[in-house]
């Protein structure tokens, strides 16, 4: 008999029977994201076309044959409006891919309309409380139109992911120094999650005291930090043939884990309020604190002439973003 003071969450997922969704599901059902108790009615949501939708059945009849004691009900959408009923916790990892040949404009178009669809359908029927990370790309724009789609929620209810960019450059800068991540801190990355976004490490520490700016020379992060991090999804597609699935679902776990439990300094996407000089309602890169509920931005630090013109350039093309989708909003 379950405990009456079990507690159970409502989590939905886009795209869930695409690489991304095949790599989190197992993860958040195993208690993840949420804890070892915590029970989930995971709505999983595709696309309705027939091979797509038969693919989804086929990631359920998996799911259910892990006998997941934290999984209380399942249930299978192609309409976010059903998918998003009561959500809490939604991960919108469905997207459009880049077609070969397939300019830019057409794809944040394209992408604008999955996005605004599913903001529009979150303000009629998530919970008021619900979290929102976008993975789907362009993650920040896309984000940005799902908030903006979404008047009756709270704008600090959306979020984009760059957690996968923070965690490459937290893995390099460890490596580098022959440690371990979990001696660093205070690292984070701003801007777009583009080749263009900044690593900012200029209040990073080892082991809490040591200041990796005094450890760490400028021309390493210049010249290969800040490339490698950059160009690390490229040289993924590269070697495997196919784009970062197991780690950006991780990145994704990281993120709503840290969101949901609390964390001192990580990189969220989130929307400016005009922090920084980065105009309100731009969903960029910032280091952020978490206390459980909500994140809030860290203020009042330091940022030389480099990473500041590192933002401009990553926040001058979420600008240039937003402009092309304007129409739509
Ligand atoms: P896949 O093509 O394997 O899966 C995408 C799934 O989304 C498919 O099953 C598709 O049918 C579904 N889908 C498409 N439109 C949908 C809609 N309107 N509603 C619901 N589902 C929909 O891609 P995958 O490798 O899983 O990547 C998913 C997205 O993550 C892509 O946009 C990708 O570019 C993006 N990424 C973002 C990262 C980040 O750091 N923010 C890193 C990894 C990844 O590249």
């Amino acid at each position: 008999m379950p405990a009456s003071n079990e507690k159970t969450v409502k989590v939905s997922v886009t795209g869930a029977s695409g690489q991304i969704g095949y790599a989190i599901l197992f993860r958040i059902l195993n208690g993840e994201v949420f804890g070892k108790h915590v029970k989930i009615d995971l709505q999983l949501i595709d696309i309705n076309v027939d091979k797509i939708q038969r693919a989804l059945h086929g990631v359920a009849l998996e799911l259910e044959d892990c006998a997941f004691p934290l999984l209380n009900n399942l249930t299978l959408h192609s309409d976010p409006h059903t998918g998003f009923t009561d959500t809490e916790y939604c991960f919108l990892i469905g997207a459009k891919p880049r077609g070969p040949g397939m300019e830019r404009k057409v794809l944040l178009q394209a992408n604008g309309e999955i996005f605004k669809t599913q903001g529009v359908a979150l303000n009629e029927r998530a919970s008021r409380r619900v979290k929102v990370v976008v993975v789907g790309n362009p993650a920040n724009t896309n984000a940005y139109i799902a908030m903006m789609s979404a008047p009756d929620l709270s704008k600090e209810n959306f979020s984009a992911m760059m957690r996968l960019d923070h965690n490459r450059a937290v893995n390099q800068i460890a490596s580098q120094l022959d440690s371990n991540v979990n001696r660093l801190s205070n690292i984070c990355v701003w801007g777009n999650h583009s080749p263009t976004m900044g690593v900012d490490i200029t209040n990073g520490l080892l082991d809490g005291s040591n200041n990796l700016k005094d450890l760490l020379n400028k021309e390493w992060i210049a010249e290969t930090l800040q490339p490698t991090v950059a160009k690390r999804g490229a040289e993924i597609i590269d070697q495997r043939g196919l784009s970062s699935a197991a780690s950006a679902a991780n990145a994704a776990i990281d993120h709503m884990h840290d969101w949901v439990n609390g964390t001192t300094w990580t990189t969220m996407g989130v929307p400016s309020q005009g922090e920084y000089g980065i105009p309100e309602n731009i969903i960029s890169g910032f280091p952020v604190n978490c206390n459980g509920e909500r994140y809030s931005i860290i203020q009042n630090l330091d940022i030389d002439d480099v990473l500041q013109k590192k933002i401009e350039v990553s926040i001058a093309e979420l600008k240039d973003e937003q402009e092309n989708i304007k129409g739509l909003l």
